[in-house]
């Protein structure tokens, strides 16, 4: 693939530094600035405690409006599951005949309608039997389905998989730049593109549905969560060979799309070749880690429960194959800071999610769901 020279766009933001006043290349000025947090103490703000084990490589836990008793389960083969008082499994949804699974392929993404209590709607995200990407609305307890997305994967990897409705009320999810390596497909600064985005649409509008890029610059932002109180979201975009990333953007729709970097970006570091391209501003990592300490990071929550106190608006994360966990604040600027790794970890980490009272559930590959408990008791 072409390699673009990344000269013309590294001069001005060394000139700007050296203080000389030279406008950087737009896209650029947000090198100004901090450096994202890195890891700086370690922290035990929980225990973690299992409750319930033997489901298929589950990739996400949460509750259902309205449900305070169940704990929600996407398995990557295809199914839905609820898992009751004592563990008991029903299936809910079952699409095991229409979903491939592969590493990053399969059932990916669940979120419920903001008004799901009364109108039973919820909606996945899935890796169809041909490797290529789809979303539907479902109706529980009817066989109603209606496409709301389908998008051409032309490699295996970096399918994205979030999905959550956002403060405004509309459905978001991420998908990746289309995998390879290095955005080979030249997906992510293509803003005329669906891969290497962050989307979203209006679910309640009938008719065709209409997606949106709201952020770029993405190269697998496999999960992401909002916090509402403060109108940001919150994205941890899995990184190439070095670097894995928490990114923190404010919610402004009245603004251009803002540009994540990827891949002329990867975490806050400069790759040769690739250009930053459209309008949006540039936004640098909150947080980042390299990969002596992970490989793969799994985007958590913002706590907002009451059982530990300590977490308060504190962000969780952590990484899929060294299973640690962190622990973040939001600093001023969007930023972050007192960055601490829990003593807890968890193997094969795929999805963080909450229960019905904002608690911390986390989801694993081994088949494991665990809920994070106070250790004083
Ligand atoms: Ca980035």
């Amino acid at each position: 693939m072409p390699r673009r020279p990344a000269s013309l766009l590294l001069l001005p933001v060394l000139a700007l530094t050296a203080g000389c006043g030279a406008l950087p290349e737009k896209g650029d000025r947000a090198q100004a600035r901090p450096a994202p947090a890195r890891e700086s103490g370690t922290a035990a703000h929980f225990e973690l405690r299992r409750v319930a084990s033997g489901l298929v490589r589950p990739t996400y836990v949460g509750a259902a409006p309205g449900d305070s008793d169940g704990l929600y389960v996407l398995e990557q083969p295809g199914r839905l599951v609820r898992v009751g008082p004592g563990g008991r499994i029903t299936t809910l949804i079952d699409l095991r005949d229409e979903v491939v699974t592969g590493a990053e392929q399969g059932l990916l993404g669940l979120a419920f309608h903001p008004d799901f209590a009364r109108n039973r709607r919820l909606y996945l995200h899935w890796t169809d039997r041909r490797g290529d990407t789809r979303v539907a609305e479902f109706t529980l307890g009817t066989a109603a389905r209606r496409p709301l997305l389908f998008v051409d994967q032309p490699e295996e990897n970096h399918n994205g998989g979030q999905l959550a409705f956002g403060p405004d009320g509309r459905l978001y999810l991420g998908l990746g730049d289309g995998g390879g390596a290095f955005d080979g497909h030249d997906n992510a600064q293509d803003t005329d593109r669906l891969l290497g985005k962050l989307i979203s649409t209006d679910v309640d509008t009938r008719g065709e549905p209409r997606w949106r890029v709201d952020l770029y610059g993405l190269r697998n932002p496999w999960r992401f969560s909002f916090d509402a109180g403060l109108g940001e979201v919150w994205i941890g975009d899995v990184g190439q060979d070095a670097t894995e990333e928490i990114d923190r953007v404010p919610l402004e729709p009245d603004e251009p799309p803002k540009n994540l970097g990827w891949p002329a970006y990867e975490g806050s570091k400069r790759l040769d070749g690739d250009r930053l391209e459209g309008e949006g501003e540039l936004i640098s990592p909150a947080a980042e880690y390299t990969h002596a300490d992970g490989c793969s990071v799994t985007g958590g929550v913002v706590y907002r429960g009451t059982e530990l106190p300590e977490l308060a608006g504190r962000y969780v994360y952590g990484d899929f194959c060294s299973g640690a966990i962190w622990t973040l604040r939001p600093g001023p600027g969007r930023g972050a800071e007192d960055v601490r790794r829990e003593r807890a970890s968890q193997q094969q980490l795929s999805h963080i999610g909450v229960d019905s009272e904002g608690e911390l559930l986390f989801a694993a590959a081994n088949g494991d769901i665990a809920r994070a408990v106070s250790r004083r008791r």
